[in-house]
């Protein structure tokens, strides 16, 4: 490259380099630990369902003491799934479950994140040690560490509501409702995105829309969290329409409760296999299995479980990506990260 070509780069690149500059600034500030504060309460649904709901969430900045109030991002009323959990690696997360039923014993047990055997959310029976439920008049806490290693999108779920065959409460009834799940971004801020047809590395901070889709035995439920509305979580059902705006940048994570195999499949998209640069649209997911991948949204498609019989039960939705009035949404500060 010649002398001159550098200072025609440097100086069409002058509000690039800002945008690096802020956006270094911003990834300081979210690099402060957080302690999240959650009160989550269970509460029965009018058809049989009982579900987990945020009524609470403190997020409290671990080095300096500074507290932000979210607990205005969850205000929904479709339960299901459960409110989704969004942390930093090096975050803790302190979830006291407050039972609202009047009746039984429901826990939180979680899968990637660390905790020590009293927040394993079992009873004595299985862990040796210790109920740890809530009863209808004692809230119980459970204490999660997101550290070094824990990146990821990790289901959590109730784990003693259900009774076993001698009566006693050594299984989860997340069937009924009570399953949700944690993300945990990674400590370096970036996720891996195949983006136009490019393996490459997005930062998380550029992530527009989570979608987290359960994938049930013959069901799929939704919901999302915008990040262009300040981080809202919305419920959206089963077999849900996922909408994305054109051209932003969109992070799913699948999850599988129940007992079955289900074969993830889109038409028309393609995401990368995650720890690869192979390009792949469909998905074998296992039981308690996730699958996570970030595309950048710029065509409509549709998602299934491609085997028949759970095709048949309607086990499909569509991903609709919204025009936005020829407006693209990728912004410099994307545009200088993408390798
Ligand atoms: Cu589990």
């Amino acid at each position: 490259m010649t002398i001159g070509l550098v200072i025609a780069n440097a100086v069409s690149f002058g509000s690039i380099g800002n945008a690096i500059a802020q956006s270094n600034q911003k990834t300081e500030q979210r690099s402060h630990p957080k302690n999240h504060e959650i009160q989550m309460g269970v509460k029965e649904l009018s058809d049989d369902r009982i579900a987990y709901k945020i009524n609470k969430y403190i997020l409290r900045d671990l080095v300096d003491n500074s507290t932000t109030d979210i607990t205005s991002n969850y205000d929904n009323h479709i339960p299901i799934p459960g409110p989704t959990i969004v942390a930093n690696e090096g975050d803790k997360i302190e979830i006291t479950l407050i039972n609202e039923m009047g009746w039984g014993y429901p826990s939180v047990h979680t899968h990637g994140a660390h905790y020590r055997i009293a927040s394993d959310g079992t009873l004595k029976d299985l862990n040796k040690v210790s109920d740890q439920a809530a009863s209808p008049s004692q809230p119980y806490t459970f204490e999660w560490d997101a550290g070094n290693g824990t990146a990821g999108s990790w289901p959590f779920h109730d784990h003693t509501l259900g009774r076993n065959v001698f009566g006693k409460s050594m299984d989860g009834l997340e069937t009924v409702g009570l399953f949700s799940s944690i993300i945990i971004n990674p400590a370096n801020g970036k996720v891996d995105a195949l983006i136009d047809g490019i393996p490459t590395k997005v930062n998380v901070k550029d992530i527009d829309k989570d979608f987290i889709l359960f994938v049930n035995d013959d069901v799929f439920w939704g919901s999302e969290i915008d990040y262009t509305k300040n981080g809202k979580h919305t419920q959206l059902g089963i077999n849900p329409t996922l909408t994305a705006a054109n051209n932003s940048i969109v992070r799913f994570n699948i999850q599988s409760i129940g007992n079955e195999f289900h074969n993830f499949e889109m038409n028309n998209v393609h995401w990368l296999k995650p720890g690869t640069n192979t390009q792949i649209n469909s998905h074998l997911i296992g039981p308690l299995a996730n699958h996570v991948f970030t595309i950048k949204a710029d065509s409509n498609a549709t998602y299934f479980d491609n085997s028949k019989i759970n095709l048949l039960a309607g086990m499909k939705g569509n991903f609709v990506v919204a025009d936005n009035n020829g407006k693209s949404s990728m912004n410099p500060e994307r545009d200088a990260n993408v390798i």
